[in-house]
């Protein structure tokens, strides 16, 4: 009996390494030992990254490894295959003992509050974005993970920031709530880093395009509701005028992009405020006319409303040097590719 027991679990170790090593992804730096010891938490898990990620992060580490976690309930999409539980970002005891029940290693902080609905409640937001990120630096201060993920957003950038191909450093002067927290929170990421050696990754994420889970809250979200209404034969009317250029990226290249960050050896990551990523830039005129393509029919109306100041304020194309030298990112998915992508899974 006792013979069979330690045959099992040797068994499921050496098949967990070899699915691992079947897997083909470029930065992979950790040992065996870690990869197996990798347990990993995702704080903010239905939305739109988080559930791409934790769906992503399963298939390549095993489905118990990546324990899903929200404030909502979940509809059967993170539950089915693996460990989900309900967590409010803001609780640092149920996240420390979420920690500690499953022997967490790393944490993907996703919880936050995004640049349209901060507008409208911002102490509300900044009380969500801070206190969730304080919450996984102190667990990461004390050594109770090893790693932690924590996204930030080209809202960092404000009215006086260069609009063409954005610097990784220039000057900084966010003028929404979401961009304060944000840049607050690169500020304190380094912080931790430097003071406290702490392991803390980031990535500026432009707006994300996706099919699986609607972003909420975001003045990027426009080019993802344009999809939405392009599939069914309708008219879409525009919260951003026709000129409005922003950074964009397909959740794809976001994932790719978060998972090399994460895979890097620890001395590749130079940057430990946050990284500008770099994917697409277009304006509702141009996503509009990709449609258009596949879709001759489709038409597009502009209503601005008060997501055009923080659209305003934003930058429109990004310049990611440093992460392409520092862990060799590279953007892969085009405008048009991505628009058969969105209309094809859309329809189905
Ligand atoms: C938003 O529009 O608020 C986000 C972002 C750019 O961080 N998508």
């Amino acid at each position: 009996m006792v013979l069979l027991q330690i045959y099992e679990f040797y068994s499921h170790i050496k098949l967990e390494i070899n699915e691992y090593e079947s897997i083909d992804y470029p930065y992979i730096y950790d040992s065996k030992t870690d990869i197996l010891k990798k347990r990993i938490l995702i704080i903010g898990a239905s939305g739109q990254i988080g559930t791409e990620l934790t769906l992503c992060l399963r298939k390549k580490y095993g489905n118990s490894k990546v324990i899903a976690t929200d404030i909502r309930e979940d509809d059967g999409t993170l539950s089915t295959d693996g460990p989900f539980e309900i967590l409010d970002a803001m609780d640092y005891k149920a996240t420390e003992d979420l920690i500690i029940r499953y022997e967490i290693t790393e944490v993907y902080l996703l919880a936050a509050m995004l640049s349209a609905t901060a507008e409208k409640f911002p102490m509300r937001a900044w009380d969500l974005n801070m206190t969730s990120l304080f919450n996984v630096l102190n667990l990461g201060k004390e050594q109770k993970v090893k790693k932690i993920f924590w996204p930030s957003s080209i809202a960092v950038f404000g009215p006086t920031t260069p609009k063409q191909h954005t610097p990784q450093k220039t000057i900084m002067e966010p003028s929404t709530v979401y961009g304060i927290s944000k840049q607050t929170g690169e500020r304190w990421c380094e912080y931790y880093h430097k003071k406290y050696d702490l392991d803390v990754r980031s990535i500026r994420y432009p707006g994300l395009i996706s099919y699986k889970t609607a972003p909420g809250g975001g003045t990027t979200d426009y080019a993802v509701d344009i999809y939405h209404k392009a599939v069914k034969h309708q008219k879409y009317n525009c919260f951003l005028n026709q000129e409005t250029t922003l950074p964009m990226m397909f959740i794809d290249d976001a994932i790719r992009a978060t998972l090399s960050i994460m895979e890097a050896p620890k001395e590749a990551i130079k940057v430990r405020s946050s990284y500008n990523l770099s994917g697409l830039s277009f304006n509702p005129t141009e996503i509009a006319a990709s449609i258009r393509k596949k879709l001759p029919d489709f038409e597009i109306g502009y209503t601005p409303d008060f997501r055009q100041k923080i659209a305003d304020s934003w930058p429109q194309s990004i310049d990611d040097t440093a992460a392409q030298n520092d862990w060799a990112w590279k953007n892969e998915t085009s405008l048009d590719k991505m628009t058969s992508i969105m209309l094809e899974n859309l329809s189905s």
